[in-house]
């Protein structure tokens, strides 16, 4: 073993300066240059490199410590590393003798001068590193550090930017200034969820790390649509804000199927494409009307509930640019075929991306029908401030038991899956409510009255 002090360098004009980062710990294996520690004075922070190789023995300062030219940073056990002596190695302080020598003994080097001195930089300034190869412990080390000028770390600390989340665009991933800065405005462009304290406190959750996803094969980057973009911020709130309990269900839709299949050429020759989501959203206002809280919105203090004493029903449609949710107007004025009607003017235009702004506003519930699609259930997410989504899955025959005959037979099951605000709906009313769909959608002569 032969340990050997460093020290602070010739630091210019300061008397002390602070240390605001120590870079390195006791069995770390450094290179020569390698910083070692960043001091901050008032006009400038800098960096002050190693001067010799060796693994770090013991750390003799640590942040907020006030050092001056001549000060004990670290002890260094040059033996086992290549002991690269500093150019700038006083000569009078050399060890004279290798190890055993003890520590108390070590010899004190001078170093070479930090990386980035100011005002006035003396000739012994080192220029910016770089990394040390990959694999060696001492890239261990800098991996739990950022690559960043001490100019940049200053910059990210007043912004209070941890660089670690920080993706450089410098030379060898160096994090420059405007990478810090283009990092604050993409935190600022995020949405926020103040409302309900999501992603705060105890809510908390770990940033997303920054994946190089090229280490692991080949990809191409496509932008999010407008509209993905506004319902992914739109959803991922109301599922963070709305307590969700999603009751399931299944309706016997067999008649209403046959009649919906005898009506549909009449339909059709009056224009009009007959699909099961007229028939629910027909059954849904009248399930609405029976259970008021259903049809209602939390007031934007929490206080009270907004019971709404008019029946509008938006419906999830899938358009090349992602969701959208038009809504049918005044559903308790309009039978099936009007309904039917609205159907598919709006979901064309949805489509078309001829939407107006209107015709996606003011609904009291939604139904996500992915029955033309496949699946069995699903778990939809509230369209809030609505307090309730009926999620419809595809239809199946299946055998179903006749207690009056004491056969199975063969009947069309509707799968549905109601998602709802349980600050505002329990979870008996959420079965009461679901029961009462399979009702209407079970009978069809109630459901036409
Ligand atoms: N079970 C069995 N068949 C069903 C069905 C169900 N639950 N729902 C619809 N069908 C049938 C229709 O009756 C129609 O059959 P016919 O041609 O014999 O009449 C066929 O499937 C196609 O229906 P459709 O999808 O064209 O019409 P629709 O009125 O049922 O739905 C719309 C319209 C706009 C809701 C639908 O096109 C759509 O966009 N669905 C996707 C919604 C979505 O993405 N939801 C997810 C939101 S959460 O991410």
């Amino acid at each position: 073993m032969r340990l050997k002090d460093v020290l602070v360098p010739d630091i210019g004009d300061f008397d002390s300066v602070d240390v605001i980062e120590v870079l390195v710990s006791v069995g770390d294996t450094i290179e020569k240059e390698d910083s070692l520690i960043i001091v901050e004075s008032d006009k400038a922070s800098m960096d002050i490199p190693a001067p010799f190789a060796g693994i770090v023995k013991e750390v003799k300062l640590k942040v907020g410590d006030q050092i001056a030219k001549g000060h004990l940073i670290l002890t260094i056990d040059t033996v086992d590393a290549k002991a690269d002596e500093a150019p700038a190695v006083a000569a009078s302080a050399k060890t004279p003798t290798p190890a055993p020598a003890p520590a108390t003994e070590a010899a004190k080097e001078a170093i070479p001068a930090p990386s980035r001195p100011a005002p006035a930089p003396p000739k012994q300034v080192q220029p910016a590193r770089q990394p040390a190869p990959v694999g060696s412990h001492v890239e261990t080390n800098r991996e739990k550090r950022s690559h960043a000028s001490p100019s940049a770390r200053k910059f990210a600390r007043e912004l209070g930017v941890d660089l670690k989340l920080v993706q450089g665009s410098g030379a060898k991933n160096r994090i420059l200034n405007s990478d810090i800065q283009a990092f604050v405005k993409g935190e600022l462009a995020k949405p926020r969820s103040d409302n309900m304290g999501a992603g705060v406190g105890a809510l908390a959750t770990l940033s997303m790390p920054v994946i190089d996803f090229s280490k692991f094969g080949e990809f191409e980057t496509k932008a999010l649509s407008r509209i993905k973009k506004l319902s992914g911020a739109n959803l991922h709130r109301n599922w963070v804000t709305a307590p969700h309990v999603t009751q399931f269900d299944e309706a016997d839709i067999t008649d209403l199927e046959d009649f919906r299949k005898s009506m549909k050429k009449d339909a059709e020759k009056r224009g009009v494409k007959l699909t099961i989501l007229a028939f629910l959203i027909k059954a849904s206002v009248n399930a609405l009307k029976a259970y008021p809280n259903f049809n209602a919105s939390l007031s934007a203090d929490g206080d009270s509930l907004i019971l709404k004493q008019y029946y509008n029903v938006g419906f999830a449609c899938d358009t090349p640019d992602g969701l959208v949710v038009p809504v049918v107007k005044d559903v308790q004025e309009k039978d099936v075929l009007d309904i039917a009607r609205d159907l598919i003017e709006l979901s064309e235009k949805a489509r078309e991306r001829k939407l107006k702004v209107g015709e996606m506003q003011g609904g009291c519930f939604t139904i996500s029908s992915l029955g033309g699609i496949g699946g069995t259930m699903f778990t939809p997410i509230i369209n809030c401030p609505e307090v309730a989504i009926l999620g419809v899955s595809r239809a199946i025959y299946k055998p179903v038991y006749n207690k009056e005959t004491g056969d199975f037979e063969p009947r069309l099951m509707l799968p549905l899956s109601l998602s709802y605000d349980h600050r505002v709906v329990d979870g008996a009313d959420g079965a009461r409510f679901t029961s009462h769909m399979r009702m209407m959608l079970s009978d069809v002569r109630r459901l036409l009255l």
